[in-house]
């Protein structure tokens, strides 16, 4: 049970910030003997991917926009975008590849303040993804998460994404931007020039949006981000992971997003 004092649900504050910018922060959520055994984890996990994607029967790289994806062990995973690069820049879902994973997302420091936004006391989880950024790793330009879910779900407004910081996050080594406000507008217009992906990138010179926000926060701080705000990340111009790992919420008994199972959230 958390000892941190913060409220397991949304306050009138949180709630205010979320309906105008769109998201809200928590800094100090877990420390760093709880975020020990996540970092170690995920590090693991990297090793069983790479490990997977040598196997004989590993199904070869599809190129979308010059960038290789792969489904490997149950996620579908995106490489790094130089085209020898071993390290792993997505991965989505995580959460099956090592049971030091799961507890967090029954953490009712993440999942409590969710509640209010999805509008259930009960709370499944709709996705999971875990993205590295490594040295030298790539920009997440700018996109808004609903119109990538818009094809395969229809309630997009009972969902949450609640990032977790696992390292100190910079402006240096790429940490998380929103632009506070942008989720008033629903869907923005992407690119249509730029490939498969790239039309799902917001073309946010059409618009006249707020400063966008740098989530430089401590590792252990959490955002909530609503699925229409515009946000993204740079590159990682220092030799220090930055690592992120983003759940997304929704009411309970649903099924998780391409997938037939649902995952409940226990309390
Ligand atoms: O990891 C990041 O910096 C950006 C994450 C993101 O926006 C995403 O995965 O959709």
């Amino acid at each position: 049970m958390p000892s941190n004092g913060l409220s397991q649900r949304a306050t009138e504050e949180e709630l205010e910030q979320y309906e105008r910018d769109g998201y809200f922060a928590r800094t100090s959520v877990f420390n760093d003997v709880e975020l020990k055994p996540v970092r170690d984890a995920v590090e693991t996990i990297h090793r069983k991917i790479e490990e997977g994607a040598r196997a004989d029967d590993v199904e070869p790289h599809r190129k979308i926009d010059g960038k290789r994806y792969q489904k490997i062990l149950g996620s579908s995973v995106q490489w790094e975008w130089q085209d020898e690069s071993t390290e792993i820049r997505t991965m989505e879902p995580y959460h099956h590849h090592d049971d030091r994973m799961n507890w967090m997302i029954d953490d009712v420091r993440l999942w409590g303040p969710a509640r209010a936004i999805v509008g259930s006391e009960s709370i499944s989880l709709f996705s999971d993804k875990l993205n590295f950024k490594r040295q030298n790793g790539a920009p997440f330009p700018w996109h808004q998460d609903n119109p990538y879910w818009a094809f395969e779900c229809q309630h997009l407004d009972q969902l949450i994404s609640v990032a977790i910081v696992l390292d100190d996050s910079t402006i240096e080594n790429g940490c998380l931007w929103l632009i506070p406000g942008s989720h008033k507008h629903g869907a923005l217009d992407c690119f249509e020039d730029r490939g498969t992906v790239g039309r799902l990138y917001t073309d946010i010179d059409r618009y006249d949006l707020n400063e966008p926000k740098p989530m430089d926060l401590a590792a252990g701080s959490i955002v909530y981000f609503h699925g229409d705000i515009v946000h993204g990340s740079q590159g990682n111009r220092t030799a220090e992971n930055r690592r992120l790992l983003l759940l997304t919420y929704q009411p309970g008994g649903m099924a998780r997003w391409q997938r037939d199972d649902i995952r409940p959230v226990f309390g």
